[in-house]
């Protein structure tokens, strides 16, 4: 079996990284994500859009992956055994999966822990902070490696390739607010594909799917796992 797994901030949010929407999105209190990720807010104000992202890439490089993040790593080494394969196509810029042991993870909206020059897009390795004046070799300036509203999402081919070789579509803490991720479900459902929710509450588009489970993803993401991988 070929499984497509599309993964958003409710999966990462009992590591302590915060989600955007929904509960438990109180935690940005001091900061509001939706006017800073923007390209427009780094051009207006790139110290305080570098001072948003420096925060959450200190506090991404303290935390540790969850048992979602360890379940969906079991999933893959389990449904290799079997012949098929899991793709985890995540809108999250942190790198929790990969610390789990996932090791086909599509990051589609970038990765915290890169920095992106603006003059001639070289992508680096990023783990300290960034300010105003931090420069590529180039010396364009670096930006943040995500992807802003407005802004093309990265992989996209690979991410259509790996919907038509799936069997099965999964969305896991992802609030379906955010295009063109909350759009997959329905491309999954055209492609005939059998489709499911797990997340804490119902997503923007939850009737779309066939499956729903809701609860913390810590509890009901392994308990999915053991029952796929009990088929
Ligand atoms: C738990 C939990 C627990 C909590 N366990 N669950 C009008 C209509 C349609 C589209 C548009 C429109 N106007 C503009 C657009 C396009 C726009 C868009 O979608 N805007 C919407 C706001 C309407 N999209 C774009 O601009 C995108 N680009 C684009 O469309 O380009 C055109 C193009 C498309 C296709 C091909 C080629 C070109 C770019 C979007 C970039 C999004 N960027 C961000 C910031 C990235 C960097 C950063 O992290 O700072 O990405 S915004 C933010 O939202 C972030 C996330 O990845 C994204 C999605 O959020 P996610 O992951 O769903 O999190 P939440 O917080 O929303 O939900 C968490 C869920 O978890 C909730 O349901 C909780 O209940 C749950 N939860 N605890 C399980 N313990
Ligand atoms: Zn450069």
């Amino acid at each position: 079996m070929n499984i497509f797994v599309l993964t958003g901030a409710g999966v990462s949010a009992e590591s302590g990284l915060g989600v955007f929407r929904g509960q438990g999105a109180a935690l940005w209190k001091l900061y509001d994500p939706m006017q800073l990720a923007t390209p427009e807010a780094f051009a207006l104000d790139p110290r305080l859009v570098h001072e948003f992202y420096n925060a959450r890439r200190r506090n991404l490089i303290a935390a540790s992956p969850n048992a979602a993040h360890v379940a969906l790593a079991r999933l893959e080494a389990g449904l290799a055994q079997r012949g098929g394969a899991l793709t985890v196509v995540t809108q999250n810029i942190d790198d929790l999966h990969e610390r789990a042991g996932s090791t086909s993870v599509i990051h589609m909206h970038g990765e915290l822990l890169k920095a992106r020059c603006a003059s001639c897009g070289a992508v680096s390795d990023c783990r300290d902070d960034l300010a105003v004046d931090s420069r590529c070799g180039c010396a364009g300036a670096l930006r943040p490696h995500v992807v802003w509203f407005g802004e093309t999402p990265l992989f996209m081919d690979e991410i259509y390739a790996a919907l038509e070789a799936a069997d099965l579509f999964v969305a896991i803490g992802t609030s379906g607010a955010v295009y063109p991720a909350a759009g997959f479900v329905r491309t999954a459902r055209a492609m005939g594909l059998r489709c499911c929710e797990l997340n804490l509450e119902p997503s923007d588009n939850a009737d779309e799917f066939d499956d729903r489970r809701y609860g913390p993803a810590s509890e009901i993401v392994p308990s999915w796992v053991e029952e796929i991988l009990a088929l």
